[in-house]
Formats: structure tokens, C-alpha cells, sequence
């Protein structure tokens, strides 16, 4: 069982997360427990790798030693995110969608401090660089203020590809560092190329049951594994739904029926454009049907549609804390009936209607890799 944080820790890692935009919980989890969802973590990984037909490819263009490319454009080639990388969300299980991994006392701790006391798990997933992987750009996860939980089912080494982070990024400025807020930060271009070269970056060489907490706004990157084996580490996005809003527009949830059209929509763009050659068909179609699902699974305020439905076995057994954190998620047997918006339906509808189109010319005009 993980131990209970004093309140002066957490004090002390709520101001580490203010400067540095991350804090790491150093032996969170037991090793064993890890251990355990690691072996069950690469069965699933390596039957979706299996299942998508995409080759492990050498680079074309130095990615497996360095990148210095910035923003946030994937270039997935032997993979489905970037160069022999993967992400993949988490099965609909008792290993994954686990108390210890997602409502563990210590992380929430600190997420309540900066999300409040209502907060949501809206995506559970994982990214998995394969040997030969390659450096990623570097990019924020989100210019809106969320917190992404990494833990890591092996030790990060120098060789795997640990996460880089540039730290005290999260609240960059034209002018450089600011005090801590939470507002929006979207880094421009010429902003992410002016960090790169002048603020200091670091590998997290954190070991397996340590946990990394980090601010999506921070700049970061997945790096190149030129280790003999793949690096699974899994990523679950908090976030307070309440006060989420564009463009100073608070955004309801919509109904699931809207949630999941889109959904299946944002899916059929990422199979279009990986294709079953073996060999990513179109890079643009599959980035962009990665975007819309994320931004689909950030509207409607869960990544559990009608493709990871949590059976009605699992959700009796959570807890109300964790019934809470994912109280957006599709439930069997209609368990789960926290309230939904028309207007929120209308509102994603109408953004979905743009995505789709969007979508549909770029898998007719774009030029199709061989
Ligand atoms: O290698 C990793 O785990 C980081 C991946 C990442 O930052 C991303 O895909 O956004
Ligand atoms: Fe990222």
C-alpha cells in the first residue's frame, strides 16, 4: 500500500511544481505491482502493434540521435506516434483502470491542490518507445493547464529514451519566467526555438514505482531508445472540467451519442491514414485524427466511449473518489448518469462538423506517401 503524504511534503512538492512545472514521487507504487502491470502492459502493446501491421523502420532523417525540431507534429513511421513509438490507451480492465494507478493518494494530493477537489482522469493512456525510436519535437502537451501523471513500468535510463523536460517552462512568457498561474501558455515557434537554446533541459532517469507529475504547458519530448527493449510508460490527463473553457467559453459535456459519433469518426481518419501496407499511408490524415481524438476526448471529458466501456462490474467496485474521476466515462448498464448538456452537444457537434471535413479533404487531396 502507498503511504499517506504528510502535509509539509506535499507543501514542499506544491512549490517544487510551481517552479519547475513537475515533481517526481519517488517509490510511489511497489515494485512487485509494477512489475505485474508491466508484463500485462506489453501483451496488450504488442498485440496492437501486431494488429496495426506498421514495420519498425530505420530513419530517414537522424531522428534516433537528435531532433531539434520544434511544436507538436508527430511524423509517425513504425509506429502510431512518431518514429517507432506508440501510444495506446489503456484497456477497460482491473489491471489498468486501477485505484493504485489512477486515484493513488499521494498524486491526488497535489492534483486537488491545483485542480480543486473535483477533478477528472479524462484520458488513461500510454506511450511505449520501441527500440529505435526516435527523439520527438519538442512540444507542450496542451497550452491549457491540465496535469499529465507518467509512471514509468520500467527504470529510465539514459539509453531507453526517457522524457526530457525543460523546466520552469510551463509558465514561459515573452519575457522569459513568470510566477506561477493557470492560465493558457501556447508557446510559439520562434518561443520553443529560443527555450531550446537557452534554457537548461533534463532526462528524468526515474526508476519503476516512482511517478512523475507534470504540467501539460511544460516543454518536454520522449527521446531515442537505443536500448534492446521497448520503454512502456503510461500517461493519465487530469483536469478540472468545471472551469474548462475556449475562448473564454465555458464548454458543458456533451451527450455520449455526439461523443461517440465523433469518436468513431476521429478513428476512421487515423485507419485511413495508417493504411495496411505495413507503412503510415498519410501522415497528415493519421496526426490529425489523433488530434481530433484527443480533442473530442477532452470535450466530452473521457477517453472511455463506446470502445472501452468500464463494465458494471469494475465501477461497483471503485471507490466514490474514483467513481468521480471518471464520472464521464461510458458505463454498461447506464450506471453512470452524471448530468450532459445539449448545448454542449450542439457546440461539439458543431466543431466535430468542421474537424470532419477538414478530415475528408485531407484524405482526398493529400499526397499519399508509398
Ligand atoms: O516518450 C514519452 O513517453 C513522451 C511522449 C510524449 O510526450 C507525447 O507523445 O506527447
Ligand atoms: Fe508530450
Amino acid at each position: 500500500m502507498t503511504q499517506q503524504l504528510d502535509k509539509d511534503i506535499s507543501v514542499d512538492y506544491v512549490e517544487q511544481f510551481k517552479r519547475d512545472g513537475y515533481v517526481v514521487i519517488e517509490n510511489a507504487l511497489p515494485k512487485e505491482f509494477i512489475e505485474q502491470v508491466s508484463q500485462e502492459f506489453m501483451v496488450a502493446m504488442n498485440d496492437k502493434v501486431r494488429r496495426f501491421n506498421l514495420k519498425r523502420v530505420q530513419s530517414q532523417d537522424g531522428r534516433e540521435k537528435g531532433n531539434s525540431n520544434v511544436q507538436l507534429d508527430f511524423r509517425p513511421e513504425g509506429g502510431n506516434h512518431d518514429l517507432n513509438r506508440w501510444n495506446m490507451h489503456l484497456p477497460s480492465n482491473p489491471t489498468f483502470i486501477n485505484e493504485q494507478l489512477i486515484a493513488n493518494p499521494q498524486v491526488l494530493n497535489t492534483i486537488e491542490h491545483f485542480l480543486g477537489q473535483n477533478p477528472i482522469a479524462f484520458i488513461l493512456a500510454s506511450d511505449t518507445p520501441y527500440p529505435g525510436s526516435g527523439f520527438q519535437n519538442i512540444h507542450q502537451d496542451f497550452p491549457r493547464f491540465g496535469i499529465t501523471v507518467n509512471i514509468p513500468l520500467v527504470d529510465f535510463t539514459e539509453e531507453n529514451a526517457p522524457i526530457e523536460v525543460w523546466f520552469g517552462t510551463h509558465t514561459y512568457n515573452s519575457t522569459g519566467k513568470s510566477e506561477f498561474h493557470t492560465r493558457e501558455v501556447d508557446l510559439s515557434k520562434e518561443q520553443l526555438e529560443e527555450i531550446v537554446a537557452n534554457v537548461p533541459s533534463k532526462r528524468m532517469l526515474i526508476k519503476a514505482g516512482s511517478i512523475l507529475i507534470r504540467d501539460q504547458r511544460m516543454v518536454h519530448r520522449g527521446t531515442g531508445n537505443n536500448s534492446e527493449l521497448p520503454r512502456p510508460c503510461l500517461s493519465i490527463w487530469y483536469k478540472n472540467i468545471e472551469e474548462f473553457s475556449l475562448m473564454g467559453l465555458t464548454i458543458p459535456i456533451p451527450h455520449r451519442i455526439v461523443a461517440d459519433t465523433f469518436a468513431r469518426v476521429a478513428l476512421w481518419m487515423r485507419r485511413q491514414g495508417r493504411g495496411n501496407s505495413g507503412k503510415v499511408q498519410n501522415q497528415k490524415l493519421l496526426n490529425f485524427g489523433n488530434f481530433f481524438g484527443r480533442v473530442v476526448e477532452e470535450m466530452s471529458g473521457s477517453d472511455r466511449d463506446y470502445r472501452r466501456v468500464i463494465s458494471e462490474k469494475m465501477w461497483r467496485n471503485f471507490s466514490p473518489q474514483m467513481q468521480s474521476l471518471l464520472r464521464y466515462a461510458s458505463v454498461q448498464g447506464k450506471l453512470n448518469n452524471t448530468p450532459r448538456s445539449i448545448i454542449g452537444s450542439f457546440i461539439l457537434g458543431a466543431i466535430g462538423v468542421i474537424f470532419t471535413i477538414n478530415g475528408l479533404l485531407l484524405s482526398a487531396f493529400e499526397i499519399k506517401q508509398d
